[in-house]
């Protein structure tokens, strides 16, 4: 099919092949593409045009050059017929395009260069895209790096998921406290995505079922209540100068004519116009709770939405391709991204069963090929369980499907170890209390072919705990997979300057071939790279100066010690510790027992968003404020000691704070971070980590080694010894005197203007509860920031570890992550 729009190709078509219609890689082509699409798909002239049609007009310009590239692999996935992977996820955390899309097609300089001659700067215009934020943090982001990695590879894949109209909030402070403001993000337009209405999907909820008699044969279905249409927009993945696009479908919630029509008839406009509504909130807000599901029952209609409409979707092709629906395992596995998309097993059962028509043996024969789970967590409250009275309500057919499954498994269980009651009872995919409920980690283990955590010490205590039960029945089942994170994103755009370095020093094969990085280790020890690196940090740390002046009107002091801590707020991964550590040095100076020129300057930089329902998270973020503005106003300190707290960190933000880091914070409570992947991306952009043994960090030291990588706490079993023995962190705070007058100095009211209730709970907590150890760690913690100051004293010495700690971790590329996920779990070799 040629193109229709009139001027573009309008010296007469020759070819209809999209590579041959594809503009020329040359700034003046590009130049013509980009006026052509502020004209005719803008509808202004250059002159007229705002920020944003100029924006707009460049991402349909790359976008245009990236096409071809797309449709030439969808003929090309089809015609192979090689297995792929279904990534189902409910976040997916993107951050920008369009530099990630310039960069993949290599064409970052012929824009710049092409913008430059229409007098437009691209540095200007990329500050206009609105990051489309549909993910809470680490597993949409990690979801987003996986994406990117298999288009790198040259995996077939399809990342499904959901389009949020609202992704996560905008997070303002008022008077230092966290308020919430809707992500509209695309108001502006999104020139990324294409909708495809001629393939939606229709997704049914509710009703009943009944059996009936199928030619001799009793078979069940399901008589739904109401329905939705799934309309997908897709997204071109493409990978780092491939030549591959792969796709990311999400899903958008409509109502269904029939779903309106049948009221809009009986004259109830206002009722149809609700049932509208009612469809749309499908998919109107990403929820922001990140660990502590509230067991919503819309959360349960997104989840089984975006789910239904992706397997609907990827059978419908498979079947129009004519294949066989049992060499399946050959053709696909989907990935279920932690339990939120675990509603596809009974799913994929229903529909293999009763509509497809196959026998259960066989059905689940397939099923238990075609899916495969990560688990991303080990807070007992983070695992998702639904209340059967909801599931049964929403789902009528699927709760009899895993009741099914459910006693199938069973039987083997007591198979195995006899009428062990208990046992069974623990293993139970039903749990019976405190109502009964359906545990989707459990049945997502049951189904799946494969289980993984996502870094060695995670994987270790699901097999030894969370699911100990499940790997002694299934051994074979678990396995690990150690997250990454894309070195384009996180170190060839976030930090061009080091990149350039990299690259002149070691060749620029380490972009797709990151292990390559240990080229750089001996120049560790050369004078003049080491002079070059502190260049590169001094230069990020300005640049980011920059952005935080722009953004929030904060200043970075020069010659302080960037230390920061950015993630989630959440109580395992104890922002509390920095805040004590911050407060001990205030209250050091402040009460004369130290001076101000002591302390080695710092800026501690906090990015953190709660979820809107955790009060403690809540209460956390006001005290860092609180404490960063009596600190920072305090002229006794000198100016040595700062505290930052930029609002809404995000991806975008992310990659100007990572590169300019010296010091990464990295102190959850050993054995609850599952992983972690700013811990990552910190160290190859050479910061230094101060850490507990857990997540990856634990290979990360191992890799840096020990030299480097500033350890300190508790380790995980003496983590659960100390739990045993029984924690009263109240004898922590009588034992040591710093501790105490640092929660002292909270509690006096000296953050909140003298009142001394507005912290007390943060300060109860602390001393009767702390759930995560904050106080036994306390001290550890306070000697290790000694060992980093007196490092930092040595110039020289803390260049040469940032340098070694670029260098040793390559392994964390999410190129590795999914190449042992195609090794030990998918088995889909790249399609070259
Ligand atoms: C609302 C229910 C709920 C439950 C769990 C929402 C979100 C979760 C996630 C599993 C939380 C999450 O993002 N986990 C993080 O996943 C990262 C990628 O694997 C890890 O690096 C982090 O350690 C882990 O906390």
């Amino acid at each position: 099919m040629s193109s229709t729009r009139r001027g573009r190709y309008g010296r007469g078509v020759t070819t209809t092949h999209p590579l041959d219609l594809a503009p020329a890689h040359t700034p003046d082509a590009f130049a013509h593409e980009f006026l052509l699409n502020l004209n005719f798909d803008r509808g202004v002239t250059l002159a007229e045009s705002s920020a944003n049609d100029r924006y707009l007009a460049l991402a349909h310009t790359v976008r245009d050059y990236l096409m071809a590239r797309w449709l030439d692999d969808l003929t090309r996935q089809k015609q192979t017929q090689a297995k792929g992977v279904c990534y189902l996820s409910a976040e997916y955390l993107l951050g920008r395009q369009l530099d990630n899309n310039l960069l993949a097609g290599g064409l970052t300089d012929i824009a710049a260069q092409a913008l430059d001659g229409l007098g437009l700067s691209l540095d200007e215009l990329r500050g206009h895209e609105v990051e489309p934020g549909l993910g809470n943090g680490g597993l949409g982001r990690l979801a987003a790096c996986f994406i990117d990695s298999l288009a790198t590879l040259g995996v077939p894949n399809i990342g499904y998921g959901i389009r949020y109209e609202y992704g996560i909030f905008r997070q303002t402070f008022v008077e230092g406290q966290q308020v919430e403001q809707p992500d509209a993000w695309l108001a502006l337009g999104s020139p990324w995505e294409f909708a495809r209405p001629e393939d939606a999907q229709t997704v049914s909820f509710g009703g009943r079922t009944e059996k009936y008699d199928d030619d001799g044969v009793t078979r069940s279905r399901w008589i739904p209540a109401w329905n939705v249409q799934a309309v997908p927009y897709n997204y071109m993945v493409p990978g780092f100068e491939n030549g591959r696009v792969n796709t990311l479908r999400l899903w958008s919630a409509v109502a269904t004519n029939a779903f309106d029509l049948r009221i809009f008839n009986s004259g109830d406009y206002e009722e149809a116009v609700r049932a509208q509504t009612y469809a749309a909130n499908i998919s109107k807000v990403l929820y922001p709770e990140d660990s502590t599901p509230q067991g919503k029952e819309l959360r349960l209609q997104q989840q089984y939405f975006f789910v239904a409409a992706s397997i609907h979707d990827f059978l419908d092709n498979m079947l129009a391709e004519g294949y066989d629906l049992n060499r399946l395992p050959e053709r696909v596995i989907f990935q279920l991204n932690d339990t939120h998309p675990v509603i596809a097993v009974p799913e994929f059962m229903r529909v293999l069963i009763d509509e497809k028509k196959l026998e259960w043996d066989a059905a689940w024969a397939i099923t238990r090929q075609c899916f495969a789970y990560t688990c991303h967590t080990l807070l007992p409250e983070a695992l998702e369980v639904w209340p059967v009275e909801l599931l049964g309500r929403l789902l009528p057919r699927h709760l009899e499907i895993i009741y099914r499954i459910n006693e199938e498994f069973l039987d083997a269980v007591r198979e195995r170890y006899g009428d062990d009651e208990l046992r069974i009872r623990n293993m139970s995919i039903i749990a019976e209390h405190p109502v009964r409920s359906v545990r989707m980690a459990y049945l997502a283990t049951v189904a799946g072919a494969r289980v993984n955590g996502v870094a060695e010490l995670h994987s270790q205590l699901l097999r030894d705990k969370v699911l100990s039960d499940f790997s002694d029945f299934y051994p074979e089942k678990f396995t690990n997979v150690t997250n990454g994170v894309t070195p384009r994103r996180f170190l060839r755009l976030a930090n061009p300057s080091l990149s350039s370095l990299i690259t002149e020093t070691i060749g620029e094969g380490w972009v797709t071939d990151l292990e390559r990085l240990r080229e750089l280790e001996p120049f560790a020890d050369d004078a003049s790279f080491l002079a070059r690196f502190a260049e590169v940090k001094a230069a990020n740390k300005r640049r980011l100066g920059e952005v935080l002046r722009e953004r929030d009107g904060v200043d970075v002091s020069d010659g302080h010690m960037l230390d920061v801590m950015v993630k989630r707020l959440h109580e395992y991964k104890r922002q509390m510790l920095k805040v004590l550590h911050i407060v001990s040095q205030y209250e050091g100076v402040i009460s004369g027992r130290l001076s101000a020129s002591d302390l080695q300057p710092r800026t501690v930089i906090f990015g953190a968003k709660a979820a809107p329902g955790y009060a403690m998270a809540k209460r956390i973020i006001h005290l860092i404020n609180a404490v960063g503005s009596v600190v920072n106003a305090d002229p006794r300190l000198d100016g040595r000691l700062k505290v930052i707290f930029p609002p809404n960190y995000n991806v975008t933000l992310a990659e100007r704070v990572i590169p300019a880091a010296d010091l990464s914070e990295q102190i959850s409570l050993a054995g609850k971070e599952a992983s972690g992947t700013g811990n990552m991306k910190f160290a190859l952009n050479g910061a230094l980590t101060i850490g507990t043994d857990d997540g990856a960090n634990v290979e990360i030291r191992e890799l840096v080694g020990d030299d480097d990588f500033f350890l300190f706490g508790m380790s995980e079993p003496e983590v659960s010894a100390l739990s045993d023995r029984g924690y009263r962190p109240s004898e922590f705070y009588q034992a040591d005197e710093g501790l105490r007058r640092a929660i002292d100095l909270i509690a006096s009211g000296a953050f909140s203007r003298g009142d001394r209730s507005v912290f007390e709970p943060v300060v109860s907590n602390l001393l009767y509860e702390d759930r995560f150890m904050v106080l036994a760690d306390y001290a550890s913690y306070m000697t290790a920031q000694e060992r980093v100051d007196a490092a930092y004293r040595d110039a020289d010495g803390w260049n040469r570890s940032a340098v070694l700690n670029v260098a040793r971790t390559g392994f964390f590329s999410s190129d590795r992550s999914i190449r042992d996920y195609i090794d030990r779990i998918w088995h889909t070799p790249p399609v070259i």
